[in-house]
């Protein structure tokens, strides 16, 4: 145990020092920011934790005092720019099917799947070969079945590639697979192009909204374009567009399924060549609960991809026939692939309202807030400690440091 969590009595000194605070928030009608996703929530204190681990945690733009976060800090406030393919595959969380790894280095291979592991080569991507020691055979791990299957192997099989800069999975993976943001959104555009160069005919996705239920149930919502492969049989995707329902792996249900182009299955449709390095280009825009998807024809040119205006879906979360009710909230947005090797993501193009962020400053116990033209500013009489509640620990996935909050307005670095 560590000696710096809250205990019980640490919960009545802090909440002995929160009462003015409370009071004065009963009389802040003319406090122009309301933090309805960070206020203090009554089932967020928590008396009773032993652990670091049970201490409920949140993701937030946090900084804290060491100089490489006020370096953070300043580089936000000055040059804000949307993360980069760099950030994505080096800080955002992985998604694998029901699996959720904080960062890369925290996958781990499946007992027995050790011998695919071998090494992603630096210039392609793709795993080199190994021998099966069931068989003894030589293999491609990144089209072995068992390899392929297992969600810590699909993990692990992503590259950052710079000239253009772009993320690319090398694996045909049986599970969908790739990043999502560490902090939730419910007003962005997210625009990027995708691409394969290999003649597989499956999915990649943007993953519009990604949340986790209380069962653990990973729920996710993805703008998808396909060839016509199996993924897209079993749900009506073949037309190669739509909006896809997953709960953990399993497609629950393909909305506004469309043809934009039409498909190359292999052996059925088109020149049957699957991806084979057609492009297309994939736009979202999510305000609130209203989300809208376009997508591009195929083009073996990036310069080529104009949104077809027949490609449009749209949703309304509100509209409670569609069973899309968990994602009226922010949510995670992100980037995926259903078996589909040599699923590339490049272009990326993100933008969001300035109603949409907020940073914390810990040190200083700030908030800043980014004006509809991109600058951040202070918001005069807000405490940064107040706006993002107790107890918690804090981690910024930008830039992979974690806070705990220690006592009263006290915060603590984890990592
Ligand atoms: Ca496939």
């Amino acid at each position: 145990m560590r000696s710096n969590l809250f205990t019980k009595k640490h919960l009545l000194v802090y909440l002995l020092g929160f009462l003015p605070v409370l009071f004065l928030m009963q009389n802040c009608d003319k406090t122009p920011v309301q933090f309805t996703q960070l206020n203090l929530q009554e089932g967020e204190v928590d008396n009773t934790s032993t652990s670091l681990n049970d201490i409920p945690s949140k993701q937030a733009l946090v900084y804290g005092s060491s100089p490489e976060d006020r370096q953070f800090l300043e580089d936000r406030i000055t040059n804000f720019k949307a993360p980069g393919m760099d950030q994505i595959f080096g800080n955002w969380r992985r998604l694998a099917g029901s699996q959720i790894y904080p960062t890369a280095n925290d996958i781990v291979m499946t007992p027995g799947t050790e011998y695919c592991f071998t090494t992603l080569d630096p210039l392609t991507g793709f795993w080199e070969l190994t021998i099966d020691p069931s068989t003894g055979n030589q293999i491609n791990p990144s089209t072995h079945g068992e390899c392929a299957n297992d969600p810590a192997f699909s993990a692990s099989s992503w590259s950052f590639f710079k000239n253009p800069d772009r993320l690319h999975t090398s694996t045909n993976a049986g599970v969908f697979n790739g990043f999502i943001s560490g902090i939730p959104y419910e007003n962005y555009t997210n625009e990027v192009t995708l691409t394969s160069d290999k003649t597989d005919d499956d999915v990649i996705s943007l993953i519009i909204a990604m949340l986790v239920d209380e069962q653990g149930v990973v729920h996710s919502l993805s703008a998808s374009r396909s060839q016509g492969g199996f993924v897209a049989h079993a749900q009506g995707m073949d037309f190669g567009w739509g909006i896809i329902y997953r709960q953990n792996n399993e497609i629950i249900n393909v909305f506004g399924a469309r043809s934009v182009g039409g498909t190359n299955e292999n052996k059925v449709s088109g020149d049957k060549k699957g991806w084979n390095g057609r492009k297309t280009r994939v736009k979202v825009n999510r305000a609130g609960n209203i989300i809208k998807a376009e997508a591009s024809n195929w083009s073996m040119e990036s310069t080529n991809l104009s949104y077809d205006p027949e490609s449009l879906i749209e949703l309304d979360l509100s509209d409670n026939s569609l069973g899309l009710e968990i994602f009226k909230k922010p949510a995670y947005y992100g980037y995926g692939v259903h078996s589909q090797s040599g699923a590339q993501f490049q272009d990326i193009v993100f933008s969001m309202p300035f109603q949409n962020e907020f940073i914390y400053d810990l040190q200083g116990d700030l908030v800043y807030e980014r004006n509809e033209k991109g600058v951040y500013n202070v918001l005069s009489g807000q405490s940064a400690f107040e706006a993002l509640g107790y107890p918690s620990r804090i981690g910024n996935v930008e830039t992979q440091k974690e806070f705990h909050l220690e006592s009263f307005r006290k915060y603590s670095r984890i990592k």
